[in-house]
């Protein structure tokens, strides 16, 4: 027996209060967030700091390896950790309520601090963070008292045991309510209703000849679905209606502009084949995708504001906090037909893909230039702001590096000997494709045959035909841009500025 005169709880029941109070906490942070706006949720809000402050080295391996893996990975890693916590702040407590209702108070604390830290929380997102605290403390402190009360005795175990299970139910319930009221934030929905987007000056077609998708190059248009993606919205893409999205352009204007959807949609809509390239692609990979983009002009947009000199830097922000420094010049550029893009391959951007606006500027990898869910433009100085990759040791301007890469064979493929065909893409946006080499073995550079060339902005597809006998072979692909340079050989990691090298491929010939 416990020789003090106060109550001393087991173990088993001080972990159980412990745990039953933070989920009482996450859950009623999440109901009130449902009521004021998703992303007040205390869960969500952690979860996305839980990202900024990640190595970026983790997070972009992350991004690059685990797909949609992410999300599940992030929440399981933040409600063990959740978890944890509640069982420690139990054990802490089995004398005293004080210490767990501390740490119930700490944990609402932090939940404050991170849903502060989104950019797109309305200021009354902070009842969220706020009722978890109070919800946390006060099932902490009752929790408790029940506990202490049984006194060894069957029935008043059992009560707690009731009390206890009826908090987590009750607590699920609450969840679930604030999943069902954030649904009324739907996105999906508004994107459903935006309807056509015409374009004013639509696209020239894509030529037969532009792609050799019969011996195995991409399709000269990737699908919305095909298109890579890449971004930190790990928890959950942003949910922003049409009727919602407003962007402000500002900073080193002559007069701040704010635009609604209907403003951009009303306007005269151009259309764009544009081929987008992440720089974490490496090299061979797949981070390159082509789209019919519709939008505006983002030259016309800064021009309505009216740029002032000494503005270097277009500075975008999306709803959920991401920022891109592009430079002026590349914006302002009539030949480049940089875009604040509203539709994608004749329909409304994806969500994945930033509905409902976002900038694409060819010839810039995405880091600088293709923000998603885009609401601020500020013109600015690459001095005066740092964007969210450059935070993280990437480059401040990277231009797209002409690249190519081998689709056909396949790494480790076996094809029949005779005439094996090589073929795949090249890209150097903003100037074009000249010539792609293949050699084989190490032996001499052929030059291969180019498909159509669609636009400057577009990858180009290759082929070659290559007579090989049996055994093991390795085809190794260069590309020359219209400037007349060559890629290098040298192997270079994508970070800061993009990688370099020649693609390669190992197959066998029987
Ligand atoms: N809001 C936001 N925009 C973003 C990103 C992001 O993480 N958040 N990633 C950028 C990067 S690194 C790239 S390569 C492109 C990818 O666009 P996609 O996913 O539509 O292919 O989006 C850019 N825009
Ligand atoms: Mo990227």
């Amino acid at each position: 027996m416990d020789t003090n005169e106060e109550p001393r709880l087991s173990r088993l029941a001080a972990a159980l209060v412990g745990v039953a109070s933070v989920v009482a906490a996450v859950a009623v942070g999440h109901l009130v967030a449902g009521f004021v706006h998703p992303t007040a949720s205390p869960v969500i809000a952690v979860g996305n700091s839980v990202r900024d402050l990640t190595p970026p080295s983790v997070t972009e391996w992350a991004i690059a390896n685990l797909g949609d893996a992410k999300k599940a990975l992030v929440f399981v890693g933040v409600g063990v950790a959740l978890l944890v916590f509640g069982v420690v702040a139990g054990l802490l407590s089995r004398r005293r309520p004080w210490p767990g209702m501390a740490l119930a108070a700490l944990l609402g604390l932090a939940g404050l601090v991170s849903v502060l830290d989104q950019p797109s929380v309305p200021a009354a997102g902070v009842l969220a963070p706020l009722g978890s605290l109070v919800a946390g403390v006060a099932v902490f402190h009752w929790l408790h008292t029940t506990a202490s009360r049984t006194t060894g005795t069957a029935p008043s175990r059992r009560r707690f045991l009731f009390t206890s299970a009826g908090v987590v139910v009750g607590a699920g319930v609450f969840g679930a309510a604030g999943e069902l009221l954030a649904g009324r934030v739907d996105a999906s929905s508004s994107r459903a209703a935006v309807g056509d987007l015409t374009p004013r000056v639509p696209a020239p077609p894509i030529p037969p000849g532009a792609d050799f998708a019969s011996v195995g190059t991409p399709r000269f248009l990737t699908s919305n679905r095909d298109f890579y993606r890449v971004d930190t919205a790990l928890v959950s893409v942003p949910q922003v209606r049409a009727e919602d999205w407003l962007l402000r352009v500002h900073g080193l204007v002559d007069g701040t502009r704010t635009y609604t959807f209907a403003d951009i949609r009303d306007r005269p809509l151009v259309e764009r084949t544009i081929t987008m390239t992440c720089v974490s692609n490496e090299v061979g990979g797949p981070y390159v995708s082509t789209a019919n983009f519709v939008g505006v002009p983002l030259r016309d947009l800064l021009a309505e504001a009216g740029v002032r000199a000494g503005a270097d830097q277009l500075f975008s922000t999306s709803v959920d906090g991401w920022t891109a420094g592009t430079p002026v010049d590349a914006v302002m550029d009539p030949n480049r037909g940089g875009l604040l893009a509203i539709g994608m391959n004749g329909e409304p951007l994806p969500l994945e893909h930033g509905f409902p606006a976002r900038m694409v500027v060819p010839g810039l990898y995405g880091f600088v230039s293709a923000t998603k869910w885009v609401v601020d433009m500020e013109l600015t100085t690459f001095d005066a702001r740092e964007s969210y990759w450059r935070k993280r040791d990437w480059a401040v301007k990277a231009p797209i590096k002409t690249q190519s890469r081998i689709d056909v064979p396949r790494g480790f493929a076996t094809v029949p000997a005779g005439t094996v065909t090589i073929a795949g893409i090249a890209w150097a946006q903003t100037i074009g494709i000249a010539k792609v080499e293949v050699r084989v073995d190490g032996g001499p550079w052929r030059t291969a045959e180019l498909a159509t060339e669609v636009n400057s902005q577009t990858w180009r597809m290759w082929r070659i035909g290559v007579d090989l006998g049996p055994g093991q072979h390795k085809a190794e692909v260069r590309a020359t841009d219209r400037r007349g340079k060559t890629q290098v050989a040298d192997r270079v990691p994508p970070i800061p500025d993009g990688a370099t090298g020649w693609h390669s491929t190992d197959f066998t010939v029987t």
